[in-house]
């Protein structure tokens, strides 16, 4: 936690979005993180992505686990609900916390230690349910918070900051979410906001679990030469596929593109995702063809990024339990609890 607060002081000319707030009005606590970490590149993304999609900051719920990437909420959107939980845990959490609303909008922040490592179950069961949220997991290949051991998304071979090889397969969360039937998976670079804004904003605007997996390296730990998680080693090694270039529902399309080269993806709430196809070979809707498309790159030393994989029309974690409409949370007690003589009833089933 920091303790220097920042000065709220908002410049009349600073622009408004359309519920009338300012880029200030996103914020949070002052980062305590290293100056230069990629992680507060990623903060600011997700700040201008919600104040893009003029979302109100307390219509959103932030969790998290545990790690440099985990304390990341507190330096963005001040005004929405939090909840840190312990380390690997942040998905039952924020699972819980939509079956009980799922009025709000959830984000959950993770690194690759407290996702890969501690929460794997955690992380793989909420893609499975399928629940409705945009999951950001901050992959630096270390635990940063604890001094820069490997992680389980370090590549084998990779060196350490004093030298030593890893001698591990890493586990690729993309690769890993597409086969677990995430509905919405993307890969980005804490260092390419434009590539990042539009796909934060996609990813909001998805009915169901979105992951976006963004490289955000560690400049104390693993920024090195060998590094294969580094500013310098992303840069050279990154191979965007399809642009999500978001759209309001309300917005006309504007694609400086040839036909052919591009094609939308109506999400849940009307909006539209266009998808800009930077390698034309690549289709985003086809599961089996990204999968083998990532690994093929994968193997020759590419990251991946872009929207790696949608599927329109998901049935979110409401829709296959078949919930009743609204927040739970607000339904008065006498009508959630049926009282003692329907639960009789219902246990008398299996009697
Ligand atoms: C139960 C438990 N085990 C271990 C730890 C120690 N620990 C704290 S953060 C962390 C790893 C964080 O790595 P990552 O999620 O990649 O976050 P980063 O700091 O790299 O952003 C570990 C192992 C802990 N806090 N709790
Ligand atoms: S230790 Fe690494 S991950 Fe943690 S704040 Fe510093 S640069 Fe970021
Ligand atoms: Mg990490």
């Amino acid at each position: 936690m920091s303790f220097i607060a920042k000065p709220k002081i908002t410049h009349p000319g600073l622009p408004r979005n359309e519920i009338g707030l300012t880029l200030r009005d996103y914020e949070g606590s002052m980062s305590t993180l290293c100056a230069g970490c990629g992680h507060d590149s990623v903060s600011a993304a997700i700040m201008q992505a919600y104040f893009e999609l003029s979302v109100e900051p307390h219509r959103v719920a932030k969790v998290s686990g545990i790690g440099c990437s985990s304390k990341t909420p507190t330096y963005f959107l001040g005004g929405a609900h939090g909840f840190n939980s312990v380390h690997g845990r942040m998905p039952s959490i924020a699972t819980g916390a939509n079956a009980a609303n799922r009025e709000l909008q959830y984000i959950g922040v993770s690194g690759d230690g407290d996702s890969l490592s501690i929460g794997m179950g955690q992380f793989s069961h909420a893609i499975r349910r399928n629940v409705n949220m945009m999951y950001v997991l901050e992959n630096n290949g270390v635990y940063g918070l604890t001094k820069g051991q490997f992680s389980a998304s370090a590549d084998k071979g990779s060196k350490a900051k004093k030298g030593e090889a890893n001698a591990y397969s890493p586990i690729d969360p993309v690769l890993l979410a597409i086969s677990l039937g995430c509905t919405f998976v993307g890969r980005s670079f804490s260092g390419d906001k434009d590539n990042l804004v539009p796909l934060l904003k996609s990813a909001i605007s998805h009915s169901g679990f979105a992951l976006i997996d963004v490289i955000s390296p560690c400049v104390t730990f693993n920024d090195h030469e060998g590094s294969t998680k580094s500013y310098a080693h992303t840069r050279e090694h990154m191979l965007e596929t399809v642009y999500a270039d978001y759209v309001g529902a309300h917005e006309e399309i504007i694609a400086q593109v040839q036909p052919g080269e591009y094609r939308q993806v109506t999400m849940h709430d009307g909006s539209r995702v266009g998808l800009r196809h930077v390698d034309k070979s690549y289709d985003p809707t086809d599961r089996i063809a990204a999968i083998s498309y990532i690994e093929k790159h994968r193997a020759e030393g590419a990251v991946v990024t872009g929207l790696l994989y949608v599927e329109e029309g998901s049935a979110e974690m409401h829709v296959t339990l078949g919930s009743a409409p609204g927040a739970m949370s607000e339904i008065p007690y006498e009508k959630l609890n049926p009282g003692a003589e329907a639960l009789n009833r219902i246990q008398g089933r299996w009697r």
